[in-house]
């Protein structure tokens, strides 16, 4: 087992059991031109997050840990995308309209892969998610309990939509879940402070949070 300082109290895992979520770090959602634009954020802001999730990842390779990487995307037709999510954000470009990165949010599109120092490698996972959490409509719940997954890593955008609501999900099914402070980002500075104080807040109510640095120095006293 391996123990990290974090938020509220020490965290423990076995590597064995668990993987690294990286959210939605596509470039729909960290450069111009794609859905997070499109919605009206500064996506610059987000780009802050890339140094320590490359970080992370390189850690979580060299550790032998499962990675999952998840894109929020939609089908080309449409047909997983909700009316009520056509229709939200602002007026301008929408799901599915035609951008400089192709059609914006849309399975297979240039603006939908992952940004290219975080491209997936031969046996990670890679997610296609049409909401916001990643157990909805993915089957990936299957998966992990087939591969005897017990705690989940979270990093990646946004921190209080994307990365909560599938940190939230998680929690609801069991997992313990640990999210890397600085290896996640909001267009908001306030909400992601906000959403790290409601993680750990009544004793971790959703979970555990902790600083890549934690993490690393946890994973390299335990094996070097
Ligand atoms: N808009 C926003 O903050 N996020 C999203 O729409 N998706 C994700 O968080 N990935």
């Amino acid at each position: 087992m391996i123990s990290v300082q974090a938020k509220p109290a020490a965290f423990s895992f076995d590597p064995a059991r668990t993987a690294l979520v990286i959210i939605d770090m596509q470039r729909d959602f960290l450069e111009p031109g794609g859905f997070g634009a499109a919605l009206g954020n500064d996506v610059s802001v987000l780009q802050a997050s890339i140094p320590a999730v490359d970080s992370l990842l390189a850690l979580a390779r060299e550790q032998g840990l499962l990675v999952i990487h998840t894109r929020e995307s939609h089908l080309p037709d449409l047909s997983d995308c909700p009316v009520a999510k056509l229709e939200g954000g602002k007026p301008g470009l929408r799901i599915g309209d035609p951008g400089p990165m192709g059609r914006i949010l849309i399975r297979g599109e240039p603006g939908n892969q992952i940004i290219p120092s975080l491209s997936p490698i031969d046996g990670e996972w890679v997610i296609d998610k049409p909401g916001k959490g990643m157990f909805y409509a993915t089957g990936l719940e299957d998966r992990l309990r087939a591969q005897g997954i017990e705690t989940l890593i979270f990093a990646g955008v946004t921190t209080e939509v994307c990365v909560q609501t599938s940190m939230r999900e998680a929690s609801d099914r069991g997992y313990r879940c640990l999210l890397i402070e600085d290896a996640t980002e909001s267009y908001f500075p306030a909400f992601k402070q906000s959403t790290l104080e409601m993680i750990i807040a009544q004793g971790g109510i959703v979970g555990h949070t902790a600083r890549l640095t934690a993490l690393r120095a946890a994973m390299n006293e335990e094996r070097p």
